[in-house]
């Protein structure tokens, strides 16, 4: 898998009027190296219209695509791989879908579920969420930083920091370990998405 740091996942809700492929392309020209579509509401056409077009976009600027739960349809635009929570399709029986080449991410909340998605193969599991988030129906209580701590010295696969990130508390969540930030909200919601992908790249990179 190509190395990856800073991950935008798709919220069209958090921004109303501006299509979602402009809002990731400003993104990505931000710094952002792997890109999700996440959608829980749209019909199985629209998501895969939306992984269409963004699947086009992110080989024009060859950064990662992901697709959330959808794994036909993530197979059907060849996207890099599929990102799977605790209740979707198990890891291994999706992996007999996809074949050993697709990247699978696997959202984790406890330090169990990160194990045993490394031992099945998972090639990154999401860790969060680490602060309160309103992005995410039905998500468990704050993991706090803590929990990136832990994955940091138990697990030895690649782990994506996730929930409630912002410019103004990343520096915890990297102080904790975490070499790879996860948003929503941040990113879709910004003004200008831009810069605020600048301004976290930046600290990624140790600028503050
Ligand atoms: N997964 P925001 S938290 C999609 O903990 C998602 O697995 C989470 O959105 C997890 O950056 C989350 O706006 C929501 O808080 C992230």
């Amino acid at each position: 898998m190509k190395e990856f740091s800073l991950y935008a996942i798709t919220g069209e809700e958090f921004h109303p009027g501006k299509n979602v492929v402009d809002v990731m392309e400003e993104a990505i020209i931000g710094g952002a190296d792997i890109i999700q579509l996440r959608d829980k509401t749209g019909s199985k056409r629209e998501v895969l219209e939306k992984a269409q077009a963004l699947r086009e976009l992110t080989l024009k600027h060859n950064v990662i695509f992901i697709v959330n739960d959808h794994i036909d349809v993530a197979m059907a635009v060849h996207a890099d791989g599929i990102h799977l929570g605790q209740d979707d399709l198990p890891l291994t029986e999706a992996r007999k879908i996809t074949g050993k080449d697709m990247i699978i991410g696997i959202s984790t909340h406890h330090i169990d579920e990160a194990k045993a998605a490394e031992k099945e193969g998972a090639d990154y599991i999401g860790a969060g969420p680490v602060f309160a988030t309103n992005s995410k129906a039905d998500v468990t209580s704050p993991v706090t930083t803590d929990y990136i701590k832990q994955v940091k010295a138990e697990i030895s696969i690649p782990f994506v920091a996730i929930g409630g990130i912002k410019r103004h508390n990343v520096n915890e969540v990297l102080e904790a370990g975490a070499e790879r930030i996860c948003m929503i909200s941040e990113i879709s919601g910004a003004k200008d998405v831009r810069s605020v992908c600048m301004e976290l790249r930046a600290k990624l990179e140790g600028g503050n």
